[in-house]
């Protein structure tokens, strides 16, 4: 039995992160997959949050997908995926955490908002969100092509899971990159390819009917109550 676990679900874009850290650092590791619709009451007793990814490492127990992912970076072998300076760590945590607190309430509420009106309002909110990244990544990236410049790190693997699903967000609510954000667009085709972030991803038509009950305004899981709402997860 390896000594390191991690509890995911196939579906969910933060576990899909850890999955990519755990490729990207070939880390040994076994997986236990948990429906989100039913989750098992051993859950609750590893992680307040009862969310995914958490993970297990010996006695050790460790749940944030952010947190997680900097625990494996720091803890197992292969190339570091963290910067090695204190001015580079901070800019990495802002990254993630203006994603996840400001990026993507806005698209999840879009999902989930059934008012035409207020659902373009959204699309349109999201889609500056987007032309904000783009300019974010002029100020930090350099020569790229990754997130912050020339190494493969954890803003990638934060970021890459939720801009796979861009297509599922057109789908439903028609939101696109939008003409003039170059670097954003390199940055997908740098990355989508990568082995480690390839063997993440699904199909358009995989996704689809997953995020039907988000699309239909429906949903009662914790992350449905938390996105519905606006707020982060
Ligand atoms: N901030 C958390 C978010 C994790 C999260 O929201 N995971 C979702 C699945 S994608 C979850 O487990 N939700 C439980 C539920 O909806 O009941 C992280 O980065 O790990």
């Amino acid at each position: 039995m390896s000594e390191l676990t991690l509890i995911t679900a196939e579906v969910c874009p933060y576990a899909q992160r850890t999955r990519i850290v755990l490729g990207e650092k070939e880390i040994a590791h076994e997986s236990v997959e948990i429906d989100l619709d039913a989750k098992p009451d051993w859950l609750m007793d590893l992680t307040p949050t009862g969310r995914v990814p958490v993970i297990r490492h010996g006695d050790f127990v460790l749940w944030e997908s952010a947190i997680v992912n900097e625990y494996l970076d720091g803890s197992f072998g292969g190339a570091p995926m963290r910067p090695a300076d204190e001015r580079g760590l901070a800019v990495m945590r802002n990254e993630i955490r203006h994603f996840d607190n400001v990026w993507l309430p806005v698209v999840y509420k879009m999902l989930f908002e059934q008012d035409p009106v207020e659902q373009e309002a959204l699309r349109a909110k999201a889609e500056d969100g987007l032309r904000f990244l783009e300019a974010r990544l002029g100020q930090i990236q350099g020569d790229g092509p990754f997130w912050m410049g020339e190494r493969f790190g954890l803003v990638d693997a934060a970021v890459f899971p939720f801009l796979e699903r861009l297509p599922v967000f057109e789908h439903y609510r028609g939101l696109v990159l939008p003409e003039g954000c170059p670097r954003l667009q390199r940055w997908l085709d740098t990355v989508t390819p990568r082995a480690s972030v390839a063997a993440t991803c699904h199909e358009l038509e995989w996704f689809i009917p997953l995020y039907a009950t988000y699309a239909s305004g429906r949903g009662d899981g914790l992350s449905a109550q938390a996105f519905r709402s606006g707020a982060a997860n």
